[in-house]
Formats: structure tokens, sequence, C-alpha cells
């Protein structure tokens, strides 16, 4: 099932945003905890409720808009103090990246209300795994992302 969004973000991309887009199996990496290449849906689960409760500060069970975004330029802060990128292009990227966070927010803020409660994020990471998982066997796997891209060409 296909989600347009305005912005015509995929919901990999909400669910599991890249730091670095040309990695084909960032979705597998980021939430790969033992690092066998296969993301298995307890990893992401865990993976994803781990990052939920890091990224509710307050921890009233939801996540504002500052707290999204802050969450994920903190990662994004701690990638570009490692990156070899001349400064103006780490500028760049650091409004490039912070613009894409608030569209997300507001993607994954289903009601609107300007708050991700957790069956929010659920709701969407849920479907992002389905979509990567081409096979559906429950394990995200570089097969299943192979087979997802000749399927986005055709
Ligand atoms: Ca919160
Ligand atoms: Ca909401
Ligand atoms: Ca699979």
């Amino acid at each position: 099932m296909r989600i347009l969004t305005p912005f015509a973000l995929s919901l990999t991309a909400i669910a599991a945003p890249a730091l670095a887009q040309h990695d084909g199996n960032e979705f597998i990496s980021a939430f790969d905890a033992d690092h066998d290449g296969r993301l298995t849906r307890a990893e992401y689960d865990a993976g994803r409720a781990a990052r939920f409760a890091a990224t509710d500060a307050d921890r009233d069970g939801g996540l504002s808009e500052a707290e999204y975004v802050g969450e994920y330029t903190a990662r994004l802060e701690q990638r570009l103090a490692r990156s070899t990128e001349a400064d103006n292009r780490k500028t760049e990227e650091r409004q490039r990246q912070t613009r894409q966070a608030h569209v997300r927010f507001g993607v994954l803020d289903g009601d609107h209300d300007q708050r991700i409660s957790r069956a929010e994020y659920d709701n969407v990471g849920k479907r992002s795994f389905d979509e990567q998982d081409g096979d559906h066997d429950g394990i995200v796997t570089a097969a299943d992302a192979v087979g997802k891209r000749n399927r986005d060409r055709g």
C-alpha cells in the first residue's frame, strides 16, 4: 500500500530516517541489534520502543515536535561532527535534514494534535516494516530490499 503525502516521503523515510540516504540497507542497520544484517520484527519493535522512550524527554508518553526534531538533530549533529564534508555543505545538510524532520513530524502526527502518540508512532512503524519485508517472513534482509527496489522500478 502506498501512502501519498504532499512531500511524497516513503514510510521508510518516516519510520527510520536515514542519515546516509545512499546506503540501501539503512532501514536494516538502523535497528539491527545483533548486526547480522537481518532485521527481525522483534529487533525492530525493541529498537523503535527504545527510540520512542529516548525521544520522549519529558516522559509524558507522547512526542512533541520539539522532542521529535530535537532527538533527530542530536543524532544528525553526531554524524556531522564525524563528517569530513566542508562546513558549508554541513550547513546545507543540517538545514535540509531539519526541515525534513519537521515534515516527518507532521506525517507521523496522524490526528494533527501536535503530538505523536505511541499508537501513531507504532502505526507508521508497522506499515513501514511491512513495506520493507518484501517476502513477508517477518525479517527484513538485503534480499527484501533488492526485491523492493525492483518493484519500485517496475
Ligand atoms: Ca513527551
Ligand atoms: Ca497525534
Ligand atoms: Ca523478509
